[in-house]
């Protein structure tokens, strides 16, 4: 029989950078929940120093949730729209630290703040004064004393093993979870101990999702694997191993048994091409390239090892430059139309992924696959594809020829339309005979095809 396939909601975030409340919850309703993505990951709430860099965000000088990107009753809001969309909320939460500002000052929302004195939260004896560096700021990735009790470039450097402080930062989480946040993103986890988050996360309700950012160094003492126990972890190998192909044009496949190297297991990773530090930093692939970063965020949904991110922010040329905002500072709304991957985009405009036609065609792809093993793939030339077991097929062309791919598959025969393109469906991309699909992929194009998309 034919008919709709089965479809499972898949567990897909997106990471909605430097966004405001406000418009986070129109994306909810307009974009994000329609298209199947399961949660949206936020930029810091918390009361931050006055500025226009994006950076801003990770300088926190109290926890009130009054922030340029929006007021605690917007936050409220944007919650409540997004869950009534189907789309849960992480807050970026930045607990390892307050501000690293040496001059007193006033943040946002009106606290006055001295280097470590932050009246009301945390007074000098809260932080690690490590003594062991010019100025207590980590020199040495290599000792794991410093990376987690010096500070992490001049931000004061929170003494989360004392009870106060972890009472402290837990009541902040604690009424982010009043107000309705399904987890969050624990920013610089790698710059605690692994017992402290430990014992900070593990007095939340059961059930609050907590997503570590420990970026992986593989020479580094402190290993992502430290942080497993208390939640999922941001795996940098991911996108580090996946980027290079695009290059190289010479794909391979992981190791299927989801033993990767250097990668935490499955069911705790979390994968990203990119996210707000590697676009400005380490990551082969981002918004820049076009086709290519989106061929890349295809073969990731595409996927089964881990749970992915995809990243949406906006273009900049200078690191620090912050988002678009109106002359009182806070961040100017915007909500996304139609976008797609070949798009030029100008300096503060949004890269709006989230609606990209094959960004929302892999989600549904993502849906429709399940949890049908990932199948060894196969290559020609600069193309790559591979099957999820009978329940769908999946290319990427980078070269600058046509290349017409044979993956081997369970799918019935017949012609498929594909997902990935915006252009209407006429059949002839993908046909399946005799176990094999028969994939025309175009020069730096992706094509994928599911049970659900056969031509009746
Ligand atoms: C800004 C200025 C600094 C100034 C500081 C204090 O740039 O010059 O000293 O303010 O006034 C972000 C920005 C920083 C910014 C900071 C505070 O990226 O530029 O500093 O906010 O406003 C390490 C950490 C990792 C961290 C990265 C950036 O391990 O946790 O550095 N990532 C998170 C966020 C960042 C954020 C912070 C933490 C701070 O995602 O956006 O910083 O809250 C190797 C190591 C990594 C190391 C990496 C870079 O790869 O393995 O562990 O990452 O090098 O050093
Ligand atoms: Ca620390």
């Amino acid at each position: 029989g034919q008919g709709e396939p089965e479809r499972a909601a898949p567990d897909v975030g997106i990471q909605l950078f430097q966004l405001p409340w406000v418009s986070i919850a129109d994306e909810c309703e307009q974009n994000i929940g329609p298209a199947g993505f399961s949660w949206v990951l936020t930029s810091p709430p918390q009361e931050h120093i006055v500025g226009d860099e994006w950076w801003v965000s990770y300088q926190p000088v109290s926890h009130q949730i009054e922030s340029r990107l929006g007021t605690r009753d917007e936050f409220a809001d944007m919650v409540q729209r997004c869950g009534d969309a189907g789309v849960d909320v992480i807050a970026d939460a930045v607990i390892n630290h307050m501000t690293g500002q040496d001059a007193p000052g006033v943040g946002w929302a009106g606290s006055s703040y001295e280097h470590y004195s932050y009246p009301g939260s945390f007074e000098f004896d809260d932080f690690h004064h490590c003594g062991l560096t010019p100025y207590d700021d980590i020199v040495d990735y290599g000792s794991r004393e410093q990376v987690q009790t010096c500070e992490l470039v001049n931000l004061a450097d929170l003494d989360t093993s004392a009870p106060a402080v972890r009472a402290r930062l837990g009541a902040y989480l604690d009424d982010l979870l009043s107000l309705g946040v399904a987890g969050f993103r624990i920013d610089a986890a790698k710059h605690m101990a692994a017992d402290d988050v430990a014992a900070i996360v593990g007095r939340l309700p059961e059930g609050t999702r907590i997503l570590n950012e420990v970026i992986r160094g593989p020479l580094e003492p402190i290993q992502p694997e430290e942080y497993t126990g208390s939640g999922e972890v941001f795996e940098f190998s991911y996108a580090r191993d996946l980027a290079p192909q695009f290059e190289s044009g010479l794909f391979s496949d992981p190791d299927l048994s989801d033993e990767r190297p250097m990668h935490v297991p499955a069911d705790r990773a979390i994968v990203f091409v990119d996210n707000h530090d590697t676009e400005r930093g380490e990551a082969g692939l981002t918004y820049r390239d076009g086709d290519l970063y989106l061929l890349a965020n295809v073969l990731m949904l595409a996927d089964d090892y881990g749970t992915p991110v995809v990243y949406s922010g906006y273009a900049f040329s200078d690191r620090d430059a912050g988002p678009p905002a109106e002359s009182d500072g806070t961040v100017t709304d915007s909500t996304c139309g139609a976008a797609s991957a070949g798009d030029l985009v100008t300096d503060g405009e949004r890269t709006c992924v989230q609606t990209w036609p094959g960004i929302v065609g892999m989600l549904d792809w993502r849906a429709v696959v399940g949890d049908a093993p990932r199948m060894p793939g196969v290559s020609a030339g600069d193309a790559y594809g591979f099957e999820r077991d009978g329940r769908g097929v999946v290319a990427v062309n980078v070269g600058d020829e046509e290349i017409v791919l044979e993956i081997p598959t369970a799918l019935p025969s017949g012609d498929y339309c594909d997902v990935v393109a915006a252009s209407a469906c006429d059949g002839a991309d993908i046909t399946v005979a005799d176990g094999v699909a028969s994939v025309t992929v175009p020069p730096r194009a992706a094509v994928a095809a599911h049970l659900g998309s056969r031509v009746p």
